[in-house]
C-alpha cells in the first residue's frame, strides 16, 4: 500500500526537510528512494530508525517510481525531471526550472490546487518568499481585491542552502573571537564578490538581472502573478538577507479595490484563512517573529494596519519556514493533493 516515492537531492537543506516532512505528514509510502548527485552518493540517511543509503540519480533510477519530490539544483530537474515523467512519475520540483513554463501548473495548495489538474507530468513548487505571500494575499484577493503590491523581505540564510547556515555559524563565532573569516557563500556563491553576513544585512538575494533588480525579486514578481491568476497585479520586490538561520520574514504592502474595508475586516479574515495563523495584538506585544515559526507548517501574519494616507492600502508582517512552507511542506502538501484529486493514483 502506499506510493513509490523519490527525493532527490535528498542530503540538502530541502531534501532532509522533504524526508522529515513526509514521515511526519504520514504521506503514505511503499518505498523510498533517496537520491542525490555522484558527489553526495553514497551518504547513509535514517529515515525513522531505518537507514538508507543515498544514490546517484540516473534516469534508471526512476524506473517504478511513482512520485518524485526534487530539490537538487535546476539543471539536475531539467535533465531527469522528464526522464522521471518517462517512466510514469508525476514530479513535484522545487526549483525554479520549469516555475515560468506554461504548461507547467505553479501550485500554493490553498491558492490554486485546481491547477494541478493542467499537467503534463510536472508540478512546479514556488520560491519560498513567494509561497509565504501569496497565502497571505489569496484570501484578500477574493474578498477585497487586489490591485498592487510592494514587498520587502528579510530573508534567511538557509535560503540559500546548508552550506550558507554554516557560513553565518562559523563566521558569526570568528568575529566574536576576533578572528578574520573570508566569506566564501553569501550573497550568491556563483557572484564575483562574497559579504559578511553575520552582524550584516544584504541587499542580494541571487544574481541582478539586466533591470536592476535580483532574480529573486523577480521569482516574486512573476510568480505571484501565476499562482493568483493575475497578470495585471502590480508586484514590486525588495529582497534582503539577514543572518537569521530559518525563517523568512516580510513587510507587505498591498492595497485592495474595496472601499470602506478596516484593519479589523482584513484580521478577521485572515484569522480563518487555510494555512494562515494571525498573531496580531499589539498592546501584548504579539507579532510574528522567525525564531518562533521554525519547524511549523504555517505562514504566520501580524502588524496588520491601514496606510496612514492611502484609504486602500494596508501592511502586514509575514513570516514562515522558508524550508517548510517555503519548501518541503508544500511539495509534500502538492503531493497529498495529487492523491486527494486522483491525479495520482
Ligand atoms: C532564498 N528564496 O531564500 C531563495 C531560496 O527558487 O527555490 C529558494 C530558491 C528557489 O535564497
Amino acid at each position: 500500500n502506499g506510493f513509490h516515492v523519490a527525493v532527490v537531492g535528498a542530503t540538502g537543506a530541502v531534501g532532509q526537510q522533504m524526508i522529515q516532512t513526509l514521515i511526519k505528514e504520514n504521506f503514505p509510502i511503499r518505498k523510498l528512494t533517496l537520491l542525490s548527485s555522484a558527489r553526495s552518493a553514497g551518504k547513509k540517511i535514517d529515515v525513522n530508525g531505518q537507514d538508507y543509503t543515498v544514490e546517484e540519480a540516473k534516469p534508471e533510477s526512476f524506473e517504478g517510481v511513482e512520485i518524485a519530490l526534487f530539490s537538487a539544483g535546476g539543471s539536475v530537474s531539467k535533465e531527469l525531471g522528464p526522464e522521471a515523467v518517462k517512466r510514469g512519475a508525476i514530479v513535484v520540483d522545487n526549483t525554479s526550472a520549469f516555475r515560468m513554463d506554461e504548461n507547467t501548473p505553479l501550485v500554493v495548495p490553498e491558492v490554486n490546487e485546481a491547477d494541478l489538474h493542467n499537467q503534463n507530468g510536472i508540478i512546479a513548487n514556488p520560491n519560498c518568499s513567494t509561497i509565504q505571500m501569496v497565502v497571505a494575499l489569496e484570501p484578500i484577493h477574493q474578498q477585497f481585491g487586489l490591485k498592487k503590491v510592494i514587498v520587502s523581505t528579510y530573508q534567511a540564510v538557509s535560503g540559500s542552502g546548508a552550506a550558507a547556515v554554516e557560513e553565518l555559524m562559523e563566521q558569526t563565532q570568528a568575529i566574536l573571537n576576533g578572528d578574520v573569516y573570508e566569506p566564501k557563500i553569501l550573497p550568491v556563491k556563483s557572484d564575483k564578490n562574497h559579504y559578511q553576513i553575520a552582524f550584516n544585512a544584504i541587499p542580494q538575494i541571487d544574481k541582478f538581472q539586466e533591470n536592476g533588480y535580483t532574480f529573486e525579486e523577480m521569482k516574486m514578481i512573476n510568480e505571484t502573478k501565476k499562482i493568483m491568476h493575475l497578470p495585471e497585479l502590480q508586484v514590486s520586490a525588495t529582497c534582503v538577507r539577514l543572518p537569521v538561520a530559518v525563517g523568512h520574514s516580510e513587510s507587505v504592502y498591498f492595497e485592495i479595490e474595496s472601499d470602506d474595508v478596516s484593519a479589523n475586516d482584513i484580521k478577521a479574515l485572515l484569522k480563518d484563512a487555510p494555512g494562515v495563523i494571525l498573531q496580531d495584538d499589539p498592546e501584548n506585544q504579539l507579532y510574528p517573529m522567525p525564531a518562533n515559526c521554525v519547524g511549523k507548517n504555517d505562514v504566520f501574519v501580524g502588524r496588520i494596519r491601514r496606510d496612514i494616507d492611502e484609504p486602500r492600502g494596508f501592511h502586514m508582517w509575514v513570516v514562515s519556514d522558508n524550508l517548510l512552507k517555503g519548501a518541503a511542506w508544500n511539495s509534500v502538501q502538492i503531493a497529498e493533493s495529487l492523491v486527494k484529486l486522483g491525479i495520482v493514483k
